[in-house]
């Protein structure tokens, strides 16, 4: 009953469309038409700027926080944490407000770990960056980030369960990824421009 509880209520909460709602309030724009077409933090600022991007990176990533924290509180155990957890990725990657639809759950799959695996997060978070600095590919530092998760937590001893549960949070976010691969390997994914850079 407690798990049924975690896993409705983090669905409830990662299914808020943060990206649609950020660009609707502060821009006026609706982010399923513009650039990528995705709710995602780079879409918003590749659209609507470092600052509307800020935010939703920030509520996205929240709501992973907050379904862990709500395994925690109804429960208790570290399987009801990361039940809490892919709740909250599965509702923001098919939101039921969104017909089923959502984004590619990075922000909120490195929400959840950053709670359960601050060390793991901080190598991925670095390398997520570099990948983003040196090839300005972000869904690329996406899968790459996404795939070494697992990895990390392995390669540092963390519990099992949260191994698990990053192989499959990677899985969800490769596959989300699918368009972008196809335009990777198209070559005809579009690079993401520095914060105040006229180049194209
Ligand atoms: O619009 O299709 P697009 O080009 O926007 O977007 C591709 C992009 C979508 O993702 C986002 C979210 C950006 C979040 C930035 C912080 C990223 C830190 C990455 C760590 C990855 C952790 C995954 C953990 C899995 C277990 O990719």
């Amino acid at each position: 009953m407690d798990y049924l509880l975690i896993i409705i209520a983090s669905y409830l909460v990662g299914s808020i469309p943060n990206g649609l709602i950020v660009g609707k309030l502060m821009r006026g724009v609706d982010l399923r038409q513009f650039g990528s077409k995705n709710i995602g933090a780079t879409n918003a600022y590749r659209v609507l700027g470092p600052w509307p991007a800020f935010w939703v990176f920030l509520t996205d990533a929240l709501k992973g926080i907050v379904g862990v924290l709500l395994g925690q509180l109804l429960s208790g155990t570290a399987l009801a944490q990361l039940a809490g957890g892919m709740a909250a990725i599965a509702g923001h990657n098919w939101s039921i407000y969104l017909k089923f639809k959502g984004g590619r759950g990075v922000a909120t799959s490195l929400g959840v770990i950053a709670v359960i695996t601050p060390q793991a997060t901080l190598i991925v978070f670095i390398v997520w960056m570099l990948i983003v600095y040196f090839t300005r590919y972000v869904s690329l530092a996406s899968i790459v980030a996404a795939a070494l998760a697992p990895v990390c937590i392995w390669l540092l001893g963390g519990q099992q369960e949260f191994f698990y549960f990053a192989v499959v949070a990677a899985l969800f976010v490769i596959i989300r990824h699918r368009p972008n691969v196809e335009r990777l390997l198209k070559g005809e994914e579009p690079k993401i421009k520095a914060a105040g850079s006229t180049k194209d």
